[in-house]
């Protein structure tokens, strides 16, 4: 079903570079059409980064991290609430530039900065409580003292799908531990995360202290190579995890990564099937068209209820609207560029003639007045080859496969049948088989009875190719310390 509803664009649109806290348009920077996902129009013209603004951006950028380090930690902690204030009173702005990003609803837009609200508010109070400890060592005469400091300037390179998400998973921990931040957000998103680093500046944060620099691959190339950076923080895919590995080897710069999934959803027969329906509907096909590393893609459905399951699962997809990503009664929203499009309805392609599972729902290219849009229809293969590529690769679109089940030793074969271990998500009333599954999948993070609503106060991160870094908790803070140990002779 798809709505008319067309939006004004009143939007402040930001297009240049923000280093040192100013607007910059810089020499070896090139210009970028920005082309807006619902219509398939640009909406701006945007400026990508290049060599020398990534240098001009990591100099600055360690000038104001001795200024922030030096700062007395009760004032550091002070702004970094008032940063939280800041990102609270623009929620709503910061949603909207969001949408304008890559035409997320504006149902869920606000959720990303709410997220990262919470993580720069979590964080914020662990600035003044990040102590040091000692130890006793071999020599009674000794005094042994460990302590964490800053890297120096973090480079954080954020994919496309959650510019706002990144900057609590990854920019909140690295401030609080006292680093400078260049951030890199996909030249397919950088309105809201060029925003924020103006919100910084306004909240009082040293100019400098976070750069953002929208750019392509090849200027995240140029920052991961560049050796004033102490530590990078790179959330994407696994091949180009590959790229930025292999360029930060050369100066042994250490990289933590947060990549891909192919998340499973276990339903056994004593769920409950109304919100077991709802939730494999939104962390699938529908949450963001799919296109979320949390996205619950292969839907394992216990035999006694899979024809009840399906028929609620299949209802609830069809009563989703698909339009307007400014229509605040609207859904689901486009697939972020065409090349996304194509790639997503030629796996589809590739699915019905490889005879991977029968398409049961969707497959093709929304029509009608939203046909310049990047539109899918919400789309459901079921009796999937678990070993098909439908099943094994991750699809980062509207599309998901459905498989029955016996029992859970099958289920938990079935789902841990991958080479991703981010999510994985278990509907179930029996408390004991919560349990068993919680320790027996190969995954970082489990959800039972509820989607992934990734909060501060749980590490977050992935098993396997999923990547190695941990954001929220203490884990989160001490991916951006490091360690020093001092013994001194008494
Ligand atoms: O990733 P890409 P996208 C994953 C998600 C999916 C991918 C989609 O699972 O696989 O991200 O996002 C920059 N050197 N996650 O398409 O293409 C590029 O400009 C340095 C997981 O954006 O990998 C962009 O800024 N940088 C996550 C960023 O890397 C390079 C949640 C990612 O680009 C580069 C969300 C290079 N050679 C999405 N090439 C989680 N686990 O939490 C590109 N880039």
């Amino acid at each position: 079903m798809t709505t008319a509803a067309k939006t004004e664009n009143t939007d402040a649109l930001p297009t240049e570079l923000l280093i040192g806290g100013d607007w910059v348009a810089g020499s070896s920077a090139i210009e970028h059409e920005h082309i807006y996902p619902a219509t398939g129009r640009p909406n701006a013209t945007i400026t990508l980064a290049g060599p020398e603004e990534i240098d001009h951006a990591v100099t600055s950028g360690a000038e104001a991290q001795r200024e922030w380090a030096s700062l007395p930690i009760g004032r550091r902690r002070d702004i970094m609430f008032d940063l939280a204030d800041a990102v609270h009173e623009n929620i709503d702005a910061l949603g909207r530039l969001s949408i304008h990003d890559f035409a997320v609803p504006m149902r869920t837009a606000p959720g990303h900065t709410m997220l990262a609200e919470s993580f720069i508010r979590y964080y914020a109070g662990h600035v003044d409580k990040a102590h040091g400890q000692t130890s006793e060592v071999s020599g009674k005469h000794d005094l042994n003292i460990i302590d964490r400091e800053p890297y120096g300037v973090i480079g954080v390179i954020a994919p496309w799908n959650g510019p706002m998400v990144v900057v609590g998973l990854n920019v909140a921990p690295a401030l609080a531990a006292g680093n400078a931040v260049i951030l890199k957000p996909s030249e397919l998103s950088p309105f809201s995360a060029l925003r924020f680093g103006e919100i910084c500046v306004e909240a009082g944060l040293p100019p400098g202290l976070v750069n953002v620099l929208p750019s392509d691959a090849e200027g995240g190339r140029s920052l991961v190579a560049h050796p004033g950076l102490g530590k990078i923080h790179f959330t994407g895919g696994g091949a180009t995890a590959r790229q930025v590995l292999t360029t930060a080897a050369a100066n042994l710069t250490p990289v933590a990564t947060e990549l891909g999934g192919k998340s499973a959803n276990i339903i056994f027969a004593d769920a409950d099937l109304d919100q077991a329906a709802i939730l494999a509907a939104w962390q699938g096909p529908l949450g963001q068209s799919g296109q979320s590393c949390a996205c619950a893609s292969r839907i394992f459905v216990q035999n006694e209820a899979y024809d009840e399951f399906m028929q609620r699962f299949l209802a609830v997809l069809a009563a989703a609207k698909i339009g307007d990503p400014f229509d605040p009664d609207v859904m689901v929203g486009p697939v972020v560029s065409e090349p996304a499009m194509n790639r997503i309805l030629g796996v589809i392609d590739q699915a019905v003639h490889g005879r991977h599972g029968t398409l049961t729902t969707g497959g093709r290219r929304v029509g009608g007045e939203f046909s310049d849009g990047y539109y899918i229809e919400p789309t459901v293969f079921t009796d999937v080859d678990n070993r098909s590529p439908l099943a094994t690769t991750e699809i980062f679109g509207p599309v998901v496969s459905v498989t029955r089940f016996g029992d859970e030793s099958e289920a938990l074969a079935l789902a841990n049948d991958s080479d991703y271990g981010l999510n994985a998500y278990v509907q179930t009333m029996n408390l004991p088989r919560a349990h068993r599954f919680s320790r027996a999948l190969q995954s970082g993070s489990v959800w039972i009875n509820r989607n992934s609503d990734i909060s501060p106060q749980g590490p977050y991160g992935g098993f396997k190719k999923s990547g190695t870094g941990r954001a929220g908790g203490v884990e989160g803070l001490q991916e951006f310390q490091q360690i020093k140990n001092t013994r001194i002779g008494l």
